[in-house]
């Protein structure tokens, strides 16, 4: 009786002697499954209440505390495209401690659209990642508090989630976001269960190591008036001239040109399409006494990001004297080249050149 009045005077005495505010007193009951309490933000663990979960299906290779983690060539990081990742052989037999040599061992970065992102019942940030071709894969960033100590990649992560914490409140169910993103992460094999963004062959991301939102630093078009009076940041290859013939300013760029020419003669740049950016446009004006079927203008936009060519100005010949506009949709981020083209059969009789200005992206 004596000892038991004793113990429950024990905390009341403990309270009286430190003075500290009683909210600090009552311990916080941890999460079911959370085995490092005081890791992340206020934010974080509230979602992670929502849930309250880590993952089990492979969880140490989506981690980075696997058998293997220690192959994991964090020294560098392989630039790909989601085409690429999603074109590799879905592996037959997938180990669930070891990793699958070299897709799981390598850190890749590939440019996407973020088109929607959850909060799995795992506690994972579920990121779909699309390149605007039909392809998609997920990436996928744990909760730092999911994470055993031991790994390589948990301060990457934690980063990661910092990146996302920054930008958005993730909930349980999908937001739609529709935004450039590079992303870093992980090669990881997930085994196909009706995943929301799947690559065929269960490539993801996993675990996602770093999310930059802001894909600026693009050079966008460089002297697309060619107001510098030269092909100052453009790549000539056959018979090109500075023009002072302008749809706006005192110079366009020429391919071609009053004599007869052999073949194609181009104007290129190479550029990355800045975040807020969708439209690449430019004017041009056709000198083409001849026939299509000979001489023409065209232009053709490569996605090199992507990997795709698109003629953006298909085949023309004409001869009024009037300055046309082109315009073409540009994904931010992606990286493209531009080549402005004229194509003259060099006949004497009938030579054709090209006059192009005003290039730019908005
Ligand atoms: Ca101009
Ligand atoms: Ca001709």
């Amino acid at each position: 009786m004596k000892r038991r009045l004793l113990l429950a005077l024990v905390p009341l005495i403990l309270y009286a002697m430190v003075d500290i505010p009683s909210s600090y007193a009552a311990p916080i009951p941890p999460f079911p499954g959370d085995k490092q309490l005081q890791r992340g933000s206020n934010v974080e663990a509230d979602q992670e209440a929502l849930n309250g979960l880590c993952g089990a299906e492979r969880w140490s290779v989506k981690t980075g505390t696997d058998a293997d983690a220690s192959l994991i060539n964090l020294q560098s990081t392989t630039k790909t495209t989601i085409a690429t990742l999603t074109s590799l052989p879905a592996p037959s037999n997938i180990p669930l401690n070891n990793r699958i040599q070299p897709t799981e061992t390598t850190v890749f970065q590939l440019n996407a659209t973020l088109t929607e992102y959850k909060l799995e019942a795992d506690s994972d940030y579920h990121l779909i990642l699309n390149d605007g071709a039909g392809n998609t894969l997920i990436g996928e960033i744990p909760a730092p508090s999911c994470v055993g100590s031991s790994s390589p990649l948990l301060s990457s992560i934690q980063k990661a989630r910092s990146e996302f914490d920054a930008r958005y409140i993730v909930t349980n169910s999908f937001q739609a976001a529709n935004v450039p993103v590079t992303i870093t992460g992980v090669g990881f094999f997930d085994f196909l269960h009706g995943q929301t963004g799947v690559a065929p062959n269960g490539i993801e991301l996993h675990a996602v190591l770093d999310v930059q939102f802001s894909t600026v630093g693009g050079s966008s078009i460089v002297n697309g008036d060619f107001e510098t009076g030269n092909f100052n940041a453009w790549t000539t290859i056959g018979t090109t001239s500075i023009s002072t013939t302008a749809h706006s300013g005192s110079y366009s760029g020429q391919a071609g040109g009053p004599s007869a020419t052999n073949g194609d003669s181009s104007i290129s740049q190479t550029f990355t399409a800045p975040s807020a950016v969708s439209t690449l446009s430019f004017w041009y004006q056709v000198y083409c006494p001849d026939t299509v079927t000979s001489d023409w203008a065209t232009a053709t936009l490569k996605d090199n990001t992507v990997g795709t060519t698109t003629t953006i100005l298909v085949n023309t010949c004409t001869n009024n004297a009037t300055w046309m506009q082109v315009s073409a949709n540009v994904t931010a981020g992606d990286s493209y080249t531009l080549s402005l083209i004229n194509h003259d059969n060099n006949s004497p009789g009938d030579p054709t050149y090209t006059l192009f200005d005003d290039v730019k992206v908005n």
